[in-house]
């Protein structure tokens, strides 16, 4: 490796060039190919160097020596070093007591996380292929970030949520020829779409925003903060968790002003009639009119008939942020936006009808040609079992216990041994100390991690991983044109080995060596699966370098940038209904769901429902907790990753927390004031950051600190999760319903 070096390098949050002097990250700058690069990056010269690196393979005392493994101790306890082949050693004899004792089924391997960037090296994908290996685990199934989203959509517009996401949306340059007015639901915050699964190399999504408003395009950002869409867009700040009354609302002037496309829901649609009857309150006594809605939503009447008279004239586009259904009956608010879309009857029309998670992650919406990924493959699990993601304290609590998901009757599995690798559940759970006591029950937890991060801190045993400077691999992500050779940068920081390695060192200690590795180091499998990926890519007519040739180049843009993928999505299906059928049961959108409703679910009934939150600022618990706590992503990282460089910025932690000047004045707060954010469930220290931007009654505390608690329990650096709730969506979604929350805020006293 020479002295100094200067290369390319790709991540979840976009490509930038990282410079290295003697083995160390010095600084990084930005990509020339990338017009609005994120800042993110900067923190990663100190983060890859921190103190907070795992330097060694480390074994709790307790789990050690301790009577009954000292599982009580988990957090407060002391790690022991010790060398690689003995902690191999440990790991792989404790894989097996446990398999021979419970079975495989005793194996959690969910290990849900973004983890980082890289084809091979992906943290999951790995710790999976083991775990198929050594005979299956307990899997996770769907996602924090959409969950509510991929269990209703298939049934509404019958294909995957992903597929949808991906696939069937319209593109950037379709919705800025075609869209006149484009009313955001969560609004479309750039911040947001710095980053994106596997990498964003060009940062589109502020650009668009503001050619849209220079055209003159109508933005109408519905968020309780001003800053989740470009500056010139009108605000409507909605109460948290209200947003399906509000679509009631503009649903009920479409219904009643004679502005509904009859013949669009009679060829494309199925169950309005059902619908309707609700709508008009017919089946509850209770029409949904703008009145109605507005005192449940806090946008006044006048505007959302004037949105919806606009929305009607105009060629319309509504999106939905990923965070409405990230809420108690998230389900919802995306049912009924397909429903509004289908009354206005805009869908399969350029630039019109509806579109899901637009700015959550930067490829969405980027007019690139899908390529197949190049992946490690996993193999198969034996074990069938899975849980919902977000329901792993609701699994560890309370083994054999029955749940309902998406029409099915479920136990959680008796879980002894809990594997994860490329993700950190303390930043990423709801309701931590409750999580805390799930945490409690296994006998084992196994984590590989670069970072003593929250849940490094409580695992038994932690195998330190390389970052992706420490280890070659390929950057390539889905909605991206670009493709490169992500070179070793730096050697391994301490003794840290590349999960591939630590798998094959455990796979080999119990007779599945040829098995998980097929013979091939990590360099061997790259340059493989690489192989692979060309061979596919050029049968599909895209010219693509052979791998040294990319190596010497670093990176190239692929030819995938193209006209083919600005089809406007459902327009074949518009055309020719039964020519080309959805995926749903009747091949229609189905605005009445026989399925769901065949299920019983009162929280989540047979068509787009306003159904009460247990937590809102409508609640009689308000009284006693009057802030609406939302917990959005941070902007200036991926969740909790390079966490160690902020949190050493003086003044960064605790978190800063939003509040409105008015709630601030309340309270005798101060903007920069240390404050305590707490409910029934927890409490946090925050930093005042009082704003006009943030409607009256919400508060907004991003996510990503590292869990660091008080004595008392109260965390000392800001993570909203101590505060939120762990119940899922609705008995469909059994997603994470974070964003319902209610909290109260107080200056903070040297006496908390
Ligand atoms: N309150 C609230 N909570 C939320 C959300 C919310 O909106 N509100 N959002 C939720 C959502 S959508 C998500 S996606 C989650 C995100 O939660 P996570 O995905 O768990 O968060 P990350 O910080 O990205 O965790 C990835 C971890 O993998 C480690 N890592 C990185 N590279 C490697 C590697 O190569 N090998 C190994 N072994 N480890 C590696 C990192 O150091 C980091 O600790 O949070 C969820 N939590
Ligand atoms: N910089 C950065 N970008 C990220 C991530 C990151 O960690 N850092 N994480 C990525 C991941 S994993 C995901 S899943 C996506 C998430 O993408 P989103 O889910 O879209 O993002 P959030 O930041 O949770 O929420 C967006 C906004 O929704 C608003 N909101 C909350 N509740 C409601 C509501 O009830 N109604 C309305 N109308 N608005 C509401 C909040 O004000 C919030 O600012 O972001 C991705 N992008
Ligand atoms: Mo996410």
């Amino acid at each position: 490796m020479p002295d100094r070096q200067s290369r390319v390098t790709s991540s979840h949050w976009g490509a930038f060039r990282v410079l290295t002097e003697n083995g160390r990250i010095t600084s990084v700058e930005p990509f020339e190919a990338d017009n609005d690069p994120s800042g993110i990056p900067n923190s990663l010269p100190a983060a890859v160097h921190h103190a907070t690196r795992v330097a060694r393979p480390s074994i709790r005392r307790g789990w050690l020596e301790g009577k009954n493994r000292a599982r009580e101790l988990r957090g407060n306890d002391e790690f022991i070093e010790l060398p690689w082949d003995e902690a191999l050693d440990i790991t792989a004899t404790e894989l097996v007591r446990v398999r021979n004792e419970h079975g495989n089924q005793a194996i959690f391997g969910g290990s849900y996380g973004w983890a980082s960037a890289g084809r091979f090296h992906h943290a999951l994908g790995q710790v999976h292929r083991f775990l198929n290996c050594i005979g299956g685990y307990v899997s996770s199934l769907a996602s924090y970030s959409t969950a509510g989203a991929q269990a209703i959509m298939p049934h509404v517009l019958g294909m995957h949520f992903l597929k949808l996401g991906w696939g069937a949306q319209n593109a950037w340059p379709m919705i800025a020829e075609n869209t006149e007015t484009l009313v955001m639901f969560g609004g479309i915050n750039p911040k947001n779409s710095q980053v994106s699964m596997g990498g964003v190399t060009r940062h589109e999504t502020s650009g668009w925003l503001r050619k849209f408003a220079d055209q003159g395009m109508r933005l109408v950002n519905v968020s309780p903060q001003k800053t989740d869409a470009y500056e010139g867009s009108q605000w409507l700040p909605i109460v948290p968790g209200t947003d399906t009354a509000m679509m009631l609302g503009l649903a009920y002037t479409l219904e009643t002003e004679g502005l509904v496309d009859r013949d669009f829901l009679e060829r494309c649609t199925t169950g309005y009639e059902r619908f309707k009857a609700y709508l008009l309150g017919e089946t509850d006594g209770q029409a949904k009119t703008v009145d109605w809605a507005a005192e449940i939503c806090e946008i006044d009447a006048k505007t959302i008939r004037e949105i919806a008279l606009t929305m009607a004239r105009t060629r319309t586009l509504i999106t939905v942020a990923w965070s409405l259904q990230r809420a108690q009956h998230g389900e919802q608010p995306y049912w009924m936006a397909t429903t509004l879309a289908a009354m206005l009857g805009q869908i399969g029309l350029a630039g019109g009808g509806v579109g899901y998670g637009y700015g959550a992650i930067g490829g969405i919406g980027v007019a690139v040609r899908r390529l197949g990924g190049m992946t490690l493959p996993q193999g198969t699990n034996p074990i069938s079992d899975f849980i919902p993601v977000a329901r792993i304290a609701d699994m560890l609590l309370n083994p054999g216990a029955d749940y309902e998901f998406n029409g099915q009757h479920r136990q959680y599995a008796d879980i002894r041994l809990v594997y994860w690798c490329g993700g950190n559940p303390f930043h990423h759970h709801q309701d931590i100390n409750r999580f805390n006591r799930a945490w409690r029950q296994p006998e084992t937890i196994i984590v590989h991690e670069p970072w003593w991060t929250a849940t490094a801190k409580r695992a038994d045993i932690v195998l330190p991983a390389t970052t992706p400077y420490e280890r070659e691999d390929i950057g390539l992500a889905q909605g991206d044109s670009f493709l490169f050779h992500m070179d070793r940068l730096i050697p391994p920081v301490g003794e840290a080995r590349n999960d591939y390695d630590i798998f094959a060192g455990l796979a080999q200690r119990m007779d599945v060596g040829e098995a998980f590795t097929e013979g091939r180091d990590s360099s061997q499998w790259l340059h493989h699966l690489y192989d692979q990926f060309r061979q596919k890519a050029i049968a599909d007519g895209i010219e693509v370098p052979e791998f040294e040739q990319l190596c010497a180049q670093n990176w190239v843009e692929l030819p995938i940038a193209g006209s083919q993928y600005t089809e406007v999505p459902f327009a074949a299906f518009r055309e020719n209904p039964d020519a080309d059928p959805l995926g749903t049961p009747s091949g229609l959108i189905e605005i009445f769901s026989e399925t769901i409703d065949s299920f019983g679910y009162d929280d989540c009934p047979g068509h787009p429902t306003w159904l009460v939150p247990e937590e809102w600022l409508g609640a009689d618990l308000a009284e006693q907790f009057p802030l609406h706590l939302v917990s959005p992503q941070p902007g200036d990282k991926l969740h909790s990753q390079m966490e160690c460089a902020i949190s050493d910025i003086p003044g960064a932690r605790p978190t800063a927390i939003e509040i409105n000047i008015k709630d601030a004045r309340e309270r005798g707060i101060n903007d920069g004031d240390l404050v305590r954010v707490f409910n029934d469930r927890g409490a946090c220290q925050a930093r005042a950051h009082v704003s006009a931007h943030i409607r009256p009654s919400v508060v907004a505390l991003p996510t990503g600190a590292w869990y660091d608690p008080a004595n008392d329990g109260t965390d000392t650096q800001g993570n909203p999760n101590l505060l939120t709730r762990d119940r899922g969506t609705s008995r469909l979604g059994q997603g994470c319903s974070a964003h319902t929350a209610l909290v109260e805020i107080a200056l903070w006293s040297s006496k908390d």
